[in-house]
C-alpha cells in the first residue's frame, strides 16, 4: 500500500499553496522586518516605498483593526512590531503591490530609525537576568539528595545542544480572499488551520464563523508550521480587510529563514550518580531552552523535555528542572520531537561520560537500566515497556557486540580512519501533553454512486496521514482505497482542529474516521438484514464491495445497498468525533498518566571519520522499532528512513549560526548544510519489534512520526567514540559535530597518537 499521493507527486500535479490559481486583482505582500535583534523602533518611514511602482498600499502596525497580537499562549508578540524590536527579522511592515517583485523593490525602501539595545542571546544569561517567560518547571521523583549521597559514582557535567532550520520544501505562506459580509477565506500552508483562524480574527476583529482555513497539503511542516503559519496568514488577512483584494504571500527561501524560529537550543547541566552495578540511581538536570523573543510553543515544547528526561531508562531518583529563557533570536518553536530529543541527548551525554570514567562502554549502563514494565516515568504514568524487548531483539538481529568488534579491528589497522559505533534507545510518548488537545472530527459522506468522501482536521504534509484515513474508511467499509477521497482540511466542514502534531493524527483523525465509517455501516446493515435474509446484522460484513453473510459473499453489492438505503431514507452521512481515553495530568503534582502509551526502539549508528579531514560518513542505522503493527509499512518505513536522517542532519551537520548582534548568518543553502543523497547512511535497516501487546493506535498501528528523529542522536556518540578511538579527548557534549568542530577535536590536545 503506497501513498495516495505517490502518483499527483511524481508527475508534479499535487496542489500546493503555490499553485492555487490566482483570482483577478490578487495583490502580493512582501514584510519589511527588522535588520536589529533588539531596539526603541523610533520611527518607520514607509513614503518612498509607497511612492513606489506598482504598490497599492503599505501597512504598519497603526492599521490593523483588531488587535496586533498573535501570542497564542502568552500575548507577546505583536503582528507588526510597535514601540520597540526584539530580533532580527521581527515584520514592521508590509507592502501590497501588484507583483512580488514589486512589492519586494518597495519594501527596500523602507527606512526605520532604530535606537539600538543589547540584545540577549544566551538562555543562561537571559535566566540570570530573570527573564524567563513562564516560571520554571520541575519534574520530581524520589530523593535526589539523599540518593547522591549513596552513589558509588557521580559524574557532572554540561551540553549544548543547537537549534534546526525546519526546511519544508514549501516556504510559508498563505492566500486571502474577501467573502461577502466582510469575511476571508484563507488558504494556508498550515499544520494548524484553527490556530490560523483564530490568529487571523484576532488581527481582524473578525468572529470565527466568518473566516474559512482551507489546507489541501503542506510541501513538508515538520512542526515549522504547527504555530509559525499563523503570522503570514494574518498578515494576508490583515492586507485582505483593508484592501478589499485578496492577498498572496509566499515566502522566498532567505525570508523564511531569516523571519522564522527553529528547534530551540538547550544549554544543560546534568549530575549523575551510578551504584557498584552501575544502576542509575540518581539524576539531577537543568535544562535552560533557548526560547527566543516570544513565547510561541516554548512552554509544550520545555514540558516535552520533562517528560523525555529520562528517555528508555528506569531511574528511580530523578529531579528536573527546566527554564523558558527569553533571548532576542526569533520565537523558537515546534520541531519533530518537540523538545524530547533535547533532552535525550543530555540523558545520553551524562551516560557517555559515566561509562568513559568507569572504563566501560556506554551500552553496558543504557542496558542496565532500562525501563521495565511497571516501571515509574518521572511523571507518574507506570510504563508498559517495550524497552528491553526491542534491545534485545535488535541485538539478537544486528549483535551489538558483533558491530562493535568489527569497528575496533578496524581501528587498530588502520592509520587515518577511525570507526565509532553507538546504541540509541528511545522511548517517546504520543499524546499532546496539553490532554485537551487529544481529540479530532471526522466528516464521512457516503455518496449515492457508492464513492466516499472523508473530511477530517488531519492536514498532510508528505506524512502518510491521508492514506492511512483513507485506509481507515475502505476497511471499515470493505471498499478499494480508489473508492475513497480525503478532502481538504476545511475549518468549515471540521472546527476546532487540534492541529497536525505531536505524531498523533493518523491516530486522533483516523479514530474519529472510524468511529463515523461504523456508524454509517451498522446503519447500511440494518438496510441489508431483509434484502440478504439474515438473522441478525451481527452476521453481516463488508467486504471487496459486497455483503457478506456468515462469512460467505451475497449478491448485494455495495452500490445497490447505498441507493437503496438512500431511497429508505437512511442518513449516509456522519460528523463522528473521537477523545483519547484515559489521560490526564495535573501540572499541581507534575503527576498523571498524559500519553496514550510509549513507542520503543533501540537504534545502533556506525560511522567512519576521516582523521585527517574531519569528515565523516554514516555507514548505516539499524533498528528495531516498535510499530505496534503497522498499517502501512511503505508510509512508516519512510518515516523512519526521513526521521533518522533529519536527527542525524540535526546531530552532525546543520548548524543555525548568529552573530553577536542576533543575526542570522545561515540564511541560505548555501551557508546551512542540510543531509543530501550523498550523506544519508548508506544503509538503513529496520527490524519490526514482535509484540502481541494491545494499544489505542488506529488499528494497532502506532505513531511514527517523531520517534525515528531521536534515534539519529546516536551518530553524534558514534562520531565521539570514533574521535575517543582516534586521540582519547574526550571531547565536549557539544552538538552539532560538524566537520569542522570534529577536527578541531581530533588536533586537540598534544598526546594524540597521531600516525604518519
Ligand atoms: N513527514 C513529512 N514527510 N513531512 C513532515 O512535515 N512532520 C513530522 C512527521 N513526519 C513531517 C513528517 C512531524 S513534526 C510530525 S508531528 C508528524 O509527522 C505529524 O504527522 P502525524 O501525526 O500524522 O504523524
Ligand atoms: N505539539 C503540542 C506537539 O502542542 N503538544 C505536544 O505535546 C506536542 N508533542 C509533539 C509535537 N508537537
Ligand atoms: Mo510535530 S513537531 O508535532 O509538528
Amino acid at each position: 500500500m503506497k501513498s495516495i499521493d505517490a502518483h499527483s507527486h511524481v508527475r508534479g500535479e499535487s496542489v500546493y499553496l503555490d499553485d492555487i490559481p490566482l483570482v483577478q486583482g490578487t495583490l502580493f505582500a512582501c514584510v519589511f522586518d527588522s535588520p536589529i535583534a533588539h531596539g526603541k523602533l523610533k520611527s518607520v518611514d514607509t513614503t518612498e516605498a509607497e511612492l513606489s511602482e506598482g504598490v497599492f498600499r503599505v501597512i504598519t502596525a497603526k492599521d490593523i483593526s483588531g488587535e496586533n497580537q498573535i501570542g497564542g499562549i502568552v500575548p507577546d508578540e505583536p503582528l507588526l512590531a510597535h514601540g520597540e524590536v526584539h530580533f532580527a527579522g521581527q515584520p514592521i511592515a508590509i507592502v501590497l503591490a501588484e507583483t512580488e517583485e514589486l512589492a519586494k523593490k518597495a519594501s527596500r525602501k523602507i527606512t526605520v530609525e532604530i535606537e539600538e539595545l543589547e540584545p540577549v542571546l544566551d538562555p543562561r544569561v537571559a535566566a540570570a537576568n530573570g527573564d524567563l517567560i513562564v516560571p520554571a518547571k520541575q519534574f520530581v521523583l524520589g530523593d535526589t539528595s539523599n540518593a547522591f549521597a549513596n552513589c558509588e559514582h557521580v559524574f557532572e557535567g554540561r551540553t549544548e545542544t543547537n537549534g534546526q532550520e525546519h526546511l519544508y520544501i514549501e516556504t510559508q505562506g498563505a492566500y486571502a480572499l474577501p467573502t461577502e459580509q466582510g469575511g476571508l477565506k484563507i488558504y494556508s500552508s498550515t499544520q494548524g488551520p484553527t490556530a490560523v483562524q483564530r490568529a487571523v480574527c484576532r488581527v481582524t476583529g473578525l468572529p470565527m464563523h466568518h473566516v474559512e482555513v482551507d489546507v489541501q497539503r503542506l510541501g513538508g511542516g515538520f512542526g515549522g508550521k504547527e504555530d509559525q503559519a499563523n503570522a503570514w496568514a494574518a498578515i494576508c488577512a490583515v492586507g485582505a480587510q483593508l484592501t478589499k483584494r485578496p492577498v498572496k504571500y509566499a515566502l522566498h527561501r532567505m525570508e523564511d529563514m531569516r523571519m522564522t524560529g527553529k528547534r530551540h537550543p538547550y544549554s544543560s547541566d546534568y549530575k549523575i550518580g551510578l551504584d557498584k552495578e552501575l544502576k542509575i540511581v540518581a539524576y539531577e538536570v537543568t535544562f535552560y531552552q533557548n526560547a527566543g523573543a516570544a513565547c510561541d510553543l516554548s512552554p509544550p515544547v520545555l514540558e516535552r523535555t520533562l517528560f523525555h528526561c529520562t528517555n528508555s531508562y528506569f531511574i528511580p531518583n530523578v529531579r528536573a528542572t527546566a527554564y523558558c529563557c527569553r533571548t532576542n533570536l526569533p520565537p523558537n518553536t515546534a520541531f519533530r520531537g518537540f523538545g524530547g530529543p533535547q533532552a535525550m541527548f543530555v540523558i545520553e551525554s551524562a551516560i557517555a561520560h559515566a561509562a568513559e570514567k568507569l572504563g566501560v562502554s556506554s551500552s553496558e549502563i543504557q542496558r542496565k537500566n532500562l525501563i521495565g514494565d511497571g516501571d515509574e516515568f518521572p511523571y507518574g504514568q507506570i510504563a508498559e515497556s517495550d524497552a528491553i524487548t526491542s534491545w534485545m531483539q535488535g541485538d539478537a538481529e544486528y549483535d551489538f557486540a558483533a558491530l562493535a568488534k568489527e569497528a575496533d579491528e578496524f581501528n587498530s589497522t588502520s592509520k587515518y580512519f577511525r570507526k565509532g559505533v553507538a546504541i540509541m534507545p528511545v522511548c517517546f510518548g504520543i499524546s499532546f501533553t496539553k490532554t485537551p488537545m487529544n481529540q479530532a472530527r471526522s466528516l464521512v459522506h457516503v455518496y449515492t454512486d457508492g464513492s466516499v468522501a472523508v473530511s477530517t482536521g488531519a492536514v498532510e504534509m508528505g506524512q502518510g496521514v491521508n492514506t492511512k484515513i483513507a485506509q481507515v474508511a475502505a476497511k471499515v467499509f470493505g471498499l478499494s482505497i480508489e473508492k475513497v477521497r480525503l478532502h481538504t482540511a476545511n475549518t468549515l466542514r471540521i472546527a476546532n482542529t487540534s492541529p497536525t502534531a505531536a505524531s498523533a493524527a493518523a491516530d486522533l483523525n483516523g479514530k474519529a474516521t472510524q468511529i463515523a465509517c461504523e456508524q454509517i455501516r451498522d446503519r447500511l446493515f440494518e438496510v441489508a438484514k431483509p434484502l440478504v435474509e439474515a438473522e441478525t446484522v451481527d452476521s453481516l460484513s463488508l467486504e471487496n464491495g459486497f455483503i457478506y453473510r456468515d462469512g460467505e459473499r451475497t449478491s448485494l453489492d455495495w452500490q445497490t445497498l447505498v441507493m437503496d438505503a438512500h431511497l429508505q431514507r437512511v442518513n449516509l452521512s456522519e460528523h463522528a468525533h473521537y477523545t483519547t481515553p484515559g489521560i490526564n495530568f495535573d501540572w499541581g503534582t507534575a503527576k498523571g498518566h498524559p500519553f496514550a502509551y510509549h513507542v520503543y526502539g533501540t537504534a545502533i549508528v556506525g560511522v567512519t571519520v576521516d582523521c585527517l579531514r574531519g569528515r565523516y560518513a554514516v555507514d548505516y542505522v539499524k533498528c528495531c522499532h516498535d510499530f505496534g503493527s503497522s498499517m502501512n509499512t511503505a508510509v512508516d518505513h519512510g518515516q523512519i528512513e526521513g526521521g533518522i536522517v533529519q536527527g542525524i542532519g540535526w546531530m552532525t551537520m546543520e548548524e543555525v549560526v548568529y552573530d553577536e548582534k542576533g543575526r542570522l548568518r545561515s540564511n541560505a543553502l548555501s551557508t546551512y548544510k542540510v543531509p543530501d543523497i550523498y550523506s544519508v547512511p548508506k544503509d538503513i535497516e529496520i527490524l519490526p519489534l514482535e509484540t502481541s501487546r494491545e494499544n489505542l493506535a488506529i488499528f494497532n498501528s502506532k505513531a511514527v512520526g517523531e520517534p525515528p528523529l531521536m534515534y539519529g542522536i546516536g551518530a553524534f556518540f558514534a562520531v565521539r567514540n570514533a574521535i575517543n578511538a582516534f586521540n582519547h579527548t574526550s571531547p565536549e557534549f557539544i552538538a552539532p559535530f560538524t566537520p569542522e568542530r570534529v577536527l578541531m577535536n581530533l588536533f586537540r590536545n598534544d598526546n594524540r597518537d597521531v600516525v604518519g
